[in-house]
């Protein structure tokens, strides 16, 4: 598929570390190879938690309109976000510790009632769906975008051969 127009960033992708950047590169990949820009930094709810709440604070004032956030081990980076935002937040936890990412898992998608992080798979799996969720969400209200999604093989739910979904 060739580049698309990306214009201003609408989708923010934050991870804990600089160590997270190559797994979250791959939402960004796809989002930008279905013309969605995004806004890709590193903010830590550990390290540098006020920077963090600060981004997402702001995060809509500057156009975003989704937050994907990847982070390892003792993962609060969604949570935070969701803490500070009113957008959706979609979390990925990553496999960065001896636990190999059932801890960020645990600390990501079990937040409580009112401050949600949608939670997707850990590591790869869960960047690269994360991006195909915010693609969805885009496309709720974005023509473009949904004629993108169902331009691409595979994107039609199927009908199994044993009649279910
Ligand atoms: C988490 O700790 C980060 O999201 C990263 O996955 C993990 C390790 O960070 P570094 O020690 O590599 O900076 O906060």
């Amino acid at each position: 598929m060739g580049a698309k127009k990306q214009g201003r960033p609408r989708v923010g992708v934050v991870m804990g570390s600089e160590s997270d950047r190559p797994i979250m590169e791959e939402a960004e990949r796809i989002l930008t190879d279905h013309g969605v820009a995004c806004e890709v930094v590193v903010r830590s709810a550990h390290r540098t938690p006020a920077e963090a709440a600060e981004w997402a604070r702001t995060a809509r004032g500057r156009g975003l309109e989704v937050i994907i956030a990847g982070a390892g081990g003792a993962a609060h980076l969604a949570g935070a976000m969701a803490a500070n935002s009113r957008l959706p937040v979609l979390g990925v936890p990553l496999a960065s510790s001896p636990l190999l990412g059932f801890d960020a898992l645990l600390a990501t998608v079990q937040m409580p009632p009112g401050v949600p992080v949608g939670t997707l798979g850990v590591g790869s799996w869960g960047a690269r769906n994360a991006a195909h969720l915010a693609l969805r969400i885009l496309a709720l209200s974005d023509p473009a975008v949904a004629a993108r999604i169902e331009s691409r093989p595979g994107a039609k739910p199927q009908r199994s051969s044993r009649g279910g979904a």
